[in-house]
């Protein structure tokens, strides 16, 4: 259905972290080429835009959010002529590229860093955060995402540079307008590729105090201290406006930012970054429900604070995984009823008001993969083993059939395939009507066809009460009912409307069955779909 909102209101979106989704070329990395090659299968899912972890030239200290060259491709992904290539196929296709922006911080060995770190007179010196030490120490207590102080010595500025993640991940100065401006200039450069938008990493950590002071110390494992002076400053928005503007000279482009911070998740902050809805981000990640366990009433209540934040013309956008975090049917847990519980899941993402986002292998219902202490690569998962095992385990090869490496690459996959691939995979669950991966695709083809879904109202009926929830989406003389059993019994429910009813999509039921009402009994984890016919 054509629709007048712009794409990113009521199309989904896939995120892709390309080292896992298809290598071409049979080096055990995934590439540009290889997500060339299955934007047919993106295609039959349904997605309108694919979000692309980094790509840029990177040492991969941070596997590619440790960038050395914003205007090139790493060797490893492919070819500035491929990605040219996969924008142009993607549009033949209508599907939209959405490119990582990871502009808190560069890899330490950018350009602009070995200018800023060769002497105090270059002119790059201040694009990055330097500071003189404080007794011999670093010059406060702020901490590194990834462990240990943020603030590293260099021997020879006989300074401290500031890191919020490795040493190797110097963080740019964004209070220096030629920094900036120089940011800029670099979206421009993809924007007049056609690059349809930004995914912008850590967006709230952008600026920080600018007189240095001491965090407050807290009691929280993991993170000892409040982020009060390193993150989450107030003037980021100004230049958060600034880079709006940038995006606005091109017509339907977006942005969504990764406002990140720890659980339990922050849907105000979150929502700031929406400004008044017109004037900062298009979009912004809450973590919240990533964070949350397996509950109806604790998902509802995630949704209801995330809606109340936003401005008046904010558009909120959904998630449950994505390349940092445990996907989401490990975290959901349940045990045999694990994949029961993505199903569910699936259905309030894809029928929730807001842009849903998936994460590849999510609609296979990919499940963490288990890895040894030696088969770890990410940073963090080798730091903390065996107390944090870092997010390799989300990160593995694509699962496209029951070949070799899952048809992922013929060559050692960078990270171990799935053990349980010859069950879960893209050929099995394409042709089984009733698999997880055909829920995704129905749903997503529904939505298309039904603005109620994409752009409708949303009015909560049962808000997680004994595990169930139910709620309408109405648009227009459209009206759909969606009800979702989170527990694994049956449940009876009293939704107290009339009139005639059919199920578009459900796990339990068939299509197309009639109601008079919506007095029904649920079978254990049911998900249903159901639109109300004739008249309002
Ligand atoms: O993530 C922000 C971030 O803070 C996480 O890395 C978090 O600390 C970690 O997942 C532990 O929960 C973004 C990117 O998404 C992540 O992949 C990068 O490593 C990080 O920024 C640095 O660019």
């Amino acid at each position: 259905m054509k629709s007048s909102t712009p794409w990113w209101k009521h199309g989904v979106i896939y995120q892709i972290y390309p080292r896992s989704f298809y290598d071409s070329n049979n080096d055990g990395v995934g590439d540009i080429k290889g997500i060339t090659l299955k934007l047919e299968y993106l295609l039959w899912l349904g997605v309108d835009a694919i979000w692309l972890s980094p790509v840029n030239n990177s040492p991969m200290y941070d596997f590619g959010y440790d960038i050395s060259d914003y205007y090139d491709i790493d060797p490893c992904y492919g070819t500035l002529n491929d990605f040219m290539e996969l924008i142009e196929e993607a549009h033949k296709a209508g599907i939209k590229i959405i490119m990582d922006l990871v502009v808190n911080h560069t890899s330490h060995l950018h350009k602009w860093f070995a200018g800023s770190r060769s002497s105090k007179d270059n002119r790059r010196r201040d694009w990055y955060i330097w500071h003189e030490g404080v007794k011999g120490k670093a010059p406060n207590n702020w901490k590194s995402a990834f462990g240990g102080s943020a603030w590293e010595f260099d021997p020879h500025m006989g300074e401290y540079y500031l890191h919020s993640f490795l040493k190797e991940q110097p963080d740019l100065n964004w209070r220096n307008p030629d920094m900036r401006r120089s940011i800029h200039r670099m979206m421009r450069f993809w924007l007049d590729m056609g690059v349809d938008g930004f995914r912008l990493d850590v967006v709230n950590w952008f600026v920080k105090d600018d007189r240095f002071r001491n965090n407050p110390f807290t009691v929280k494992p993991f993170d000892p201290e409040k982020h009060k002076y390193d993150r989450n400053r107030p003037e980021v928005h100004e230049y958060i406006r600034e880079l709006r503007n940038v995006v606005d000279e091109y017509d339907g482009r977006m942005t969504v930012g990764e406002v990140f911070t720890l659980p339990p998740g922050s849907p105000g902050l979150a929502a700031s970054f929406l400004g008044n809805g017109n004037d900062e981000l298009h979009l912004t990640f809450d973590f919240s429900i990533m964070y949350r366990l397996w509950s109806a009433r604790r998902f509802y209540n995630c949704i209801k604070k995330w809606y109340k934040s936003l401005p008046e013309n904010g558009w909120p956008c959904n998630v449950l995984s994505n390349h940092d975090q445990p996907r989401g049917r490990s975290r959901f847990m349940g045990g045999a009823d694990s994949e029961n519980r993505a199903r569910v899941a699936a259905v309030f993402l894809l029928t929730l008001k807001g842009t849903p986002f998936l994460y590849y292998g999510e609609e296979l219902g990919m499940k963490n993969a288990l890895l040894s202490r030696s088969e770890i690569v990410d940073p963090l998962g080798r730091r903390y083993w065996p107390v944090y095992r870092g997010r390799d385990c989300s990160r593995t090869p694509m699962l496209w059939n029951s070949r070799n490496n899952a048809g992922f690459s013929n060559g050692r996959p960078w990270l171990p395939v799935d053990s349980d691939y010859k069950n879960i995979n893209v050929r099995n669950q394409a042709g089984d009507r009733y698999s997880i991966l055909n829920l995704y695709r129905n749903i997503i083809h529904i939505r298309k066809r039904h603005k109620a879904l994409s752009e409708g109202k949303f009015v909560p009926v049962i808000k997680g009460a004994n595990n169930v929830l139910a709620y309408f989406r109405i648009y227009g003389d459209e009206k759909f009912f969606i009800v979702l059993n989170f527990s694994s019994k049956e449940k009876k429910i009293h939704a107290g409307e009339s009139g005639q009813w059919k199920v578009m999509f459900s796990t339990h039921r068939t299509e197309y069955e009639h109601f008079t009402s919506l007095n029904m009994v649920l079978a254990p984890y049911e998900a249903s779909i159901i639109m109300k016919i004739g008249e309002l």
